[in-house]
């Protein structure tokens, strides 16, 4: 309960900050995007985990208010990132938004406001739900399609665990489909995951959507993911979360 009431202050105090985890290209791990992750140092009980604080935000309706916090933060990186790096900057900087924030009437028009003010190209933002967020409300699925013809990008992130529904696919504008690390698992072994893996492919080359394998930890799964088709993948094989000059110093290195 202390944190809750605490989470309040973060906001104000400016104890949250965003970290970036590189998306790459396989083979080679050329980094072509980055998804922004939330973090928070509190003052007693240092960092304390997003899987802790989102969850306790969304009960609370903090979350509101911390994902608008992260959307502006995000934008404006994207924005200094286009600034400075201009044709190196990523093409694509990926935001988590919450079943709340997606349902909150509003938050389409919102997010365009924020776009055009900060002057971003919404081709170049990356919305990430889950498949239960879009679900739970139809306010959710109607703000995920204005989303999309506002031009952002629309990634169901951890496919594969939530409440899955195959007809999303059909119902909502889906650019990317992120396979949960749960699948990439068990991808170099003789396993269910591992057909899911495979077959996932053949899904979206059909409904012209990326896949994106998450959560890619060795040599071996990286390996068995190209020759499955993947060309995108994230995972601390590549790249863990990092701070925005660290993006800037890998991608100089590639350069
Ligand atoms: O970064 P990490 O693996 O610790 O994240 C743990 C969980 O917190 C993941 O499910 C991730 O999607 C979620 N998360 C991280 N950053 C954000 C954020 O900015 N907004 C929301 N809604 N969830 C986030
Ligand atoms: O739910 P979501 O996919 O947004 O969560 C992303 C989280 O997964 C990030 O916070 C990041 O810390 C974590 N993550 C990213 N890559 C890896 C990985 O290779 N292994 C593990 N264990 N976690 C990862
Ligand atoms: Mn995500
Ligand atoms: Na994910």
């Amino acid at each position: 309960a202390r944190l809750a009431a605490d989470l309040r202050q973060a906001l104000v105090r400016d104890q949250l900050f965003l970290v970036y985890q590189p998306i790459v290209e396989l083979p080679h791990g050329r980094l072509t995007g980055v998804e922004a992750l939330v973090r928070w140092r509190h003052p007693e009980h240092g960092l304390v985990p997003p899987g802790v604080f989102v969850p306790l935000a969304e009960r609370n309706g903090h979350i509101v208010e911390l994902g608008r916090w992260v959307l502006e933060n995000a934008v404006a990186q994207a924005a200094r990132w286009e600034r400075e790096l201009g044709p190196a900057a990523p093409d694509k900087v990926s935001v988590n938004v919450s079943a709340r924030q997606l349902g909150e009437p509003g938050f389409p028009a919102e997010t365009a406001a924020l776009l055009s003010g900060a002057g971003v190209a919404p081709s170049r933002i990356t919305v990430e739900v889950t498949e239960t967020a879009v679900l739970g409300t139809g306010t959710a699925l109607q703000a995920v399609r204005e989303l999309a013809a506002q031009g952002l990008t629309i990634a169901l992130d951890d496919f594969g665990t939530g409440q899955s529904s195959l007809s999303l696919l059909v119902d909502c504008p889906v650019g990317w489909l992120k396979v949960d690390k749960s699948f990439v698992d068990g991808v170099t072994s003789d396993s269910p995951q591992a057909v899911i893996v495979d077959s996932l492919i053949g899904i979206t080359e059909g409904l012209r959507m990326q896949a994106v394998a998450e959560g890619v930890e060795t040599a071996e799964q990286a390996e068995r993911l190209h020759r499955a088709g993947y060309r995108f993948a994230q995972g601390y094989h590549f790249a863990k979360p990092m701070h925005a000059d660290d993006v800037e110093l890998l991608i100089a290195a590639q350069e």
